[in-house]
């Protein structure tokens, strides 16, 4: 067991019961021309928390812990895409059709790879999503469940929608989650400060958030001390 400094309180972080969750660092929302952009977002804020989140992957790539990749994206027919999705907004370019990146949030389009820097190394899971959350229509519960793992370390955007729901998710199904506080954003910089402050709130009723820092101190202190 690892104790890490989180907050509402230590979080106790299980190696070899402990994967980490990469949500959506896809194209489609970092850069220009995607689908946040489409949003009518600013997508610049996304793509500062690259190098945080390359040297969170880093920290499991280095102990070989699992890694989970996510990333929202459709079928080509769009057929688990509902109708009331691809309604949504009022962007000129809608879900399926052709962006700059090609087609918006489509599997197997220039716009819905993961951003290079964080590319998934081979053995490690991806894991396309028709929904906000991680769980609906993909069957990774199963896939976790089949590894052993219990606790879930999450990263990635934006952090109050598909974030957020994911881990909500991953807590009624019984998972411990932390949230990496440098390796998640939000285009809103108050969504992200309120959704943290809703994980934590109540004694921690969806999980705990952690610093990068704290995270890798307590990894390397206990490996010290092993
Ligand atoms: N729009 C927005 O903030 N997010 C999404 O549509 N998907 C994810 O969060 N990945």
């Amino acid at each position: 067991m690892v104790s890490v400094k989180a907050r509402p309180y230590d979080f106790e972080l299980k190696p070899g019961k402990t994967a980490l969750v990469v949500i959506d660092m896809q194209r489609d929302f970092i850069e220009p021309g995607g689908f946040g952009d489409a949003l009518g977002n600013d997508v610049s804020r996304l793509s500062a928390i690259i190098p945080d989140t390359a040297a969170l992957i880093a920290l499991f790539r280095e102990r070989s812990w699992p890694i989970v990749h996510t990333r929202e994206a459709h079928r080509t027919d769009l057929s688990d895409c509902p109708p009331s999705k691809i309604r949504r907004g009022n962007s000129a370019v809608k879900i399926g059709e052709e962006g700059p990146m090609g087609r918006l949030l489509v599997t197997g389009e220039p716009g819905n790879q993961i951003v290079p820097d964080l590319a998934p190394h081979t053995g490690e899971i991806v894991i396309d999503k028709p929904g906000k959350g991680m769980f609906w229509a993909t069957g990774l519960h199963e896939k976790l469940r089949g590894a052993g793992i219990t606790h879930l370390v999450f990263a990635g955007v934006t952090t109050e929608v598909c974030v957020q729901t994911s881990m909500r998710e991953a807590n009624d199904r019984g998972y411990e989650c932390l949230l990496i506080e440098e390796a998640t954003e939000s285009y809103f910089p108050e969504f992200k400060a309120s959704t943290i402050e809703m994980i934590v709130a109540q004694g921690g009723i969806v999980g705990w958030v952690a610093s990068l820092d704290d995270l890798r101190a307590a990894l390397e202190e206990a490996e010290a001390a092993a």
